[in-house]
């Protein structure tokens, strides 16, 4: 900032004595912080990181051997960023594990103020219960929770279920509003048929009750076969971006914007050979591969992914994707609580 000419040695000692009684106010010279607080730019303390599904994927079959579902009550890996170890946290403002349910097992109901997505991994023959209504899972399905809804998983199936849970939790607790609350049953009643909404009227018909409330919302799950269509129709159709391939946002039929308050979750289709443009934005963020191979270059480094492999790309750094073979990349990012806050920012 300004530059400053070299106090002397009595003036250093005068203020060091001086912040030592500040200190014991509970205050401090904005001066001597300032630089850190108001950086220039993004100044993220995240790393980007990869996680490989094959060396997370054992790690949680032996969490399955040590411990049930119902005794962890969530069975899950958390994806700690390695540049801020110890917190839960994936980057500044989400959470992200990876959750094991085997069969047989029901993890118990219950709620919480944090908002939660699923993008189910491996497996098949799980469920999920939102708020009265419970949906299959199927690789590639995105499935959300919204805040204080009860929500409880099932495997009725015969082989492990594995999906991605990404929560807001840091966002929660940033502004000391957490709330949590088992629903006291391991499962709740079921009150409305599986896909209801959606499925009788679609995502541009819904009853008015449906955008009433949060509470009377429809589970929304978004499967998979219904994404790689769409996916494969704009892929054939569409123009490719130079940044982002053919990429899509979801949306949540009752609000028509982003899925939850806090969370927004994209999809894209590069083709082989892809060779996308670098890009930057004020969001961080969860990228989980779900067909293809390629490399993604995040600050200058290197992450080469295939199926089921999960990274992160920190805030302000340059993205950029290559594709080697016809790819699809999951994502989900804090956006809208950026654009809400008129925060978020965006360059090429
Ligand atoms: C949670 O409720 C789930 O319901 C998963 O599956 C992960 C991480 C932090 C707090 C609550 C779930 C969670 C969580």
């Amino acid at each position: 900032m300004q530059s400053r000419e070299e106090p002397t040695h009595e003036v250093k000692e005068a203020r060091r004595a001086f912040y030592t009684r500040l200190d014991a106010r509970n205050t401090t010279p904005l001066w001597e912080v300032m630089s850190g607080l108001v950086t220039r730019e993004p100044a993220s303390k995240c790393l980007p990181a990869i996680w490989h599904y094959e060396t997370v994927r054992p790690l949680l079959m032996e969490a399955g051997a040590l411990i049930t579902a119902k005794e962890a009550e969530r069975r899950v890996i958390v994806l700690e960023n390695p540049g801020i170890r110890g917190v839960s946290q994936i980057t500044q403002s989400l959470y992200a594990g990876l959750q094991l349910i085997l069969p047989g097992e029901v993890a118990p109901s219950h709620r919480h103020a944090a908002s939660a997505l699923r993008f189910v991994i491996e497996g098949e023959g799980a469920y999920t219960a939102v708020d009265g209504e419970r949906t299959r899972m199927h690789p590639g399905d995105f499935i959300l929770t919204p805040s204080w809804t009860f929500h409880d998983h099932g495997n009725e199936g015969s082989e492990p279920v594995v999906w991605l849970d990404g929560l807001d939790v840091p966002i929660v607790n940033l502004f000391d509003s957490s709330f949590a609350e088992p629903y006291g049953e391991e499962s709740q009643p079921l009150s409305r048929q599986e896909g209801d909404a959606l499925a009788r009227f679609g995502a541009n018909l819904l009853p008015v009750e449906y955008r009433s409330g949060s509470l009377s919302a429809p589970t929304f799950c978004y499967p998979y076969e219904r994404t790689r269509e769409a996916l494969a129709w704009l892929a054939a159709h569409g123009p490719v971006d130079d940044v982002h391939g053919v990429k899509m946002q979801y949306v949540n039929p009752a609000s028509g914007g982003y899925p939850m308050p806090t969370i927004g979750a994209f999809v894209q289709w590069l083709p082989k050979g892809f060779t996308g443009a670098p890009v930057r934005a004020t969001d961080s963020t969860v990228f989980c591969a779900v067909e293809g191979r390629g490399t993604t270059t995040i600050g200058g480094q290197s992450f080469d992914w295939g199926p089921r492999d999960v990274f992160v790309a920190p805030s302000w750094l340059p993205v950029s994707h290559r594709a080697e073979t016809d790819s699809v990349l999951f994502s989900f990012s804090d956006r809208p609580a950026q654009k809400a806050l008129g925060l978020w920012r965006e360059t090429r």
